[in-house]
């Protein structure tokens, strides 16, 4: 009786303390598409706050990585036996090898992904449970349960700091990277994030760090697809839909980058079918319009940037997709030409 006093005194606090009762053995994923510097920092963040509860945490390969960001995880990050398997590399396009590796020798009690939800992570968990901690919603919905905390959030990384009171540097790199230094998604919410965690160990020094970090040099090849990609514009020279002969998510997110400073609606198609849109009108909802294509493959996203990951993808198919674009922008986009138009 005392000792199950005693249990359950000490997990309450722990959940008090920390948010949640967390594992002896968790394995942390952003999901397989998109990586990026939400997704990555967010994973390091919480691998590192495992561990330093004397926790047991590991991450998996990622099926690409950028260089702005390749600097995050790092070897130790993942478990041995599934470096054995990928060759040292912290990349690999067969996730559910490396998971399958990774469990032969070290079976987590728990999957925790963030960033994202449990049907993108790209692999069986093989029985393994699946904890949420995402940010991927209509702002109406609320999950906070056993299986996970789901809210609106300028990223990831805040509801990390906000509700899990993990405090580590790393998550500035969540905050600028998905607000867009601060450009959109609950800007002054994302500041208090950031105020959080200099109250808690970011320093200037570090701060300056992680900035020149991710000011990464791009790839010059960006240009060159760029120049061999099929453009189509919309009459007021406002959208923009892209078809591009590559398949490199690099490229493909150097050009979204490109495609910014001229154009409010973007679409860039990418030659495996992954397909990436934005917008900076608060009237557009790219969400309503990526469900259409959910069929085809998955889509999600937030209002102002979201994705469609189709299973297959040919001439027809975009023909479709960049009809429905364009009379979709068309009816739902305001006239205003943007702050800088
Ligand atoms: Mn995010």
């Amino acid at each position: 009786m005392f000792r199950q006093t005693l249990t359950w005194l000490r997990n309450t606090t722990s959940r008090l303390r920390h948010g949640r009762k967390w594992s002896k053995r968790t394995l942390v994923v952003g999901p397989s598409q998109p990586v990026d510097g939400d997704s990555v920092a967010c994973t390091k963040a919480l691998v590192q706050h495992l561990r330093k509860q004397r926790l047991e945490a590991y991450t998996l390969p990622t099926i690409t990585m950028y260089n702005q960001i390749d600097w995050i995880l790092e070897s130790g990050d993942i478990h041995p036996s599934v470096l054995e398997f990928t060759g040292g590399k912290l990349v690999s396009a067969d996730l559910q090898g490396a998971y399958d590796a990774l469990i032969a020798q070290w079976r987590p009690d728990e999957i925790i992904v963030v960033d994202g939800q449990a049907n993108r992570i790209g692999f069986d968990t093989r029985g393994v449970k699946v904890y949420t901690i995402d940010h991927h919603v209509k702002p109406d919905v609320r999950q906070d349960d056993e299986n996970g905390f789901i809210q609106p959030a300028p990223a990831a990384g805040c509801l990390l700091i906000e509700r899990f009171r993990i405090m580590e540097p790393i998550l500035v790199v969540s905050i600028l990277t998905d607000t867009f230094w601060l450009r959109h998604h609950e800007p002054s919410r994302a500041a208090r994030a950031l105020a959080e965690l200099t109250r808690h160990g970011l320093t200037d020094e570090l701060f300056e760090h992680y900035q020149r970090k991710l000011r990464a040099r791009k790839d010059p090849h960006i240009l060159d697809a760029l120049k061999d990609a099929d453009v189509r514009e919309s009459d007021n020279e406002e959208a923009v839909f892209v078809v591009l002969g590559t398949d490199s998510p690099e490229i493909h997110r150097g050009v979204m980058g490109e495609l910014g400073y001229f154009y409010r609606h973007i679409a860039v198609v990418r030659k495996d079918g992954y397909v990436s849109l934005t917008t900076v009108d608060p009237h557009v909802d790219l969400r309503d319009f990526v469900a259409k294509f959910e069929k085809y493959g998955s889509a999600g996203g937030h209002k102002d940037s979201a994705a469609i990951n189709f299973k297959s993808i040919n001439d027809g198919r975009i023909a479709e997709l960049s009809e429905a674009y364009f009379a979709f922008i068309g009816e739902h986009a305001s006239n205003e030409r943007g702050v800088n138009g």
